[in-house]
């Protein structure tokens, strides 16, 4: 069987990207059609299945798709979503919209693929809850977590196609010597790290912090395990980077844990201090697996701790990539 696939932002990093991994990993496209806000539509791009014009995405017909991958916004995906799945279309949402609706699955089909059931509306997670679950969620079944604690390094493609093209333009300027002009960030990016990405909750957390506190506990089907996160901006490209502290409820020995994250799918164990090998966003650049490694016994948590640091394309496994192994998963 093969199927009539939309795309919904296929003009954006993550809409361009799911494009790219459909041609890939060969998924079953019958038809490919691409659709953009209004300003866009009548464009026709170049793609590996060919030249596609763009379509206005508030005009589509669901009836005539298969699948819509949704990649514009959170309110739009609001909008649009019931009139899609109503259609008969199964909706893979890329935004917060429905993350944290008990009625929607939210899934990495690596550890739940389970959930989606016989849904028509899927979510995908926040990219920065993605990258850490491959590994955590294996840490977690064979050592059971007692605690989390995450702090992140996350790259400008996080705030999309601008955020990227910040990065490039301040850089410039700032080595011209001109004037260096934020935009997408809260502060110049280039030459900085700003610790502070979506907006400040109540408890004085950012929104992308509980994002990953209220996903994973989700995607595990694990509603109170103790999650704590600090988000980072940095002057990266398109890989988040994500220093992780576990206290586990059985003893755990890194050279065991090695092992075990060496052989999960998803993963790229990049651990060999003796020959500099750890994970880094130049090396993780486009790749579909996470890579894991600086994996050790953290000081604090003693035999039930360990320490380890995982960087994870997050254009990749965490959007385009983990939205179209949803799709496979249909
Ligand atoms: C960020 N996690 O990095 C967000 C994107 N979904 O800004």
């Amino acid at each position: 069987m093969r199927y009539k696939v939309g795309i919904m932002g296929a003009t954006g990093a993550v809409g361009r990207e799911i494009i790219e991994v459909l041609h890939d990993r060969n998924f079953p496209v019958e038809e490919l059609r691409l659709f953009a806000s209004k300003r866009s539509a009548g464009k026709t791009i170049e793609t590996p299945f060919g030249a596609i014009t763009i379509e206005n995405a508030d005009m589509a017909d669901y009836s005539q798709l298969n699948i819509a991958f949704f990649a514009i916004s959170g309110d739009w995906s609001k909008e649009n979503a019931d009139k899609a799945t109503s259609a008969g279309c199964y909706v893979i949402d890329n935004s917060s919209a429905f993350r944290y609706d008990d009625k929607v699955p939210l899934v990495v089909p690596e550890i739940n693929a389970d959930a989606i059931g016989d849904s028509k509306l899927i979510a995908n997670p926040n990219c920065t809850t993605a990258i850490a679950a491959i590994p955590l969620y294996a840490l977690h079944k064979e050592y059971g977590l007692k605690k989390v604690i995450i702090s992140t390094y996350q790259a400008t493609s996080g705030a999309g196609a601008a955020g990227m093209s910040e990065l490039t333009e301040e850089t410039k300027n700032y080595l011209e010597g001109k004037e260096v002009k934020n935009k997408v960030f809260t502060y110049p990016i280039a030459f900085n790290t700003i610790p502070h990405i979506d907006n400040f909750q109540e408890n004085d957390y950012t929104r992308e912090e509980m994002k990953v506190v209220w996903e994973t506990r989700k995607i595990f089907s694990e509603p109170d395990i103790p999650i704590s996160c600090t988000c980072v901006r940095i002057p990266t490209m398109r890989v988040h980077g994500e220093s992780i502290v576990i206290e586990t409820e059985r003893t755990i020995d890194p050279v065991d844990a090695k092992k075990l994250l060496g052989q999960i799918e998803g993963v790229e164990l990049k651990d060999d201090i003796e020959n500099n090998i750890y994970p880094m966003p130049l090396n993780a650049t486009k790749k579909y697996e996470v890579e894991v490694g600086r994996i050790r016994r953290n000081l604090v948590f003693g035999d039930h701790g360990l320490e380890f640091f995982v960087c994870g394309d997050q254009i990749l496994k965490g959007a385009a990539l983990n939205a179209v192994q949803i799709a496979e998963n249909l």
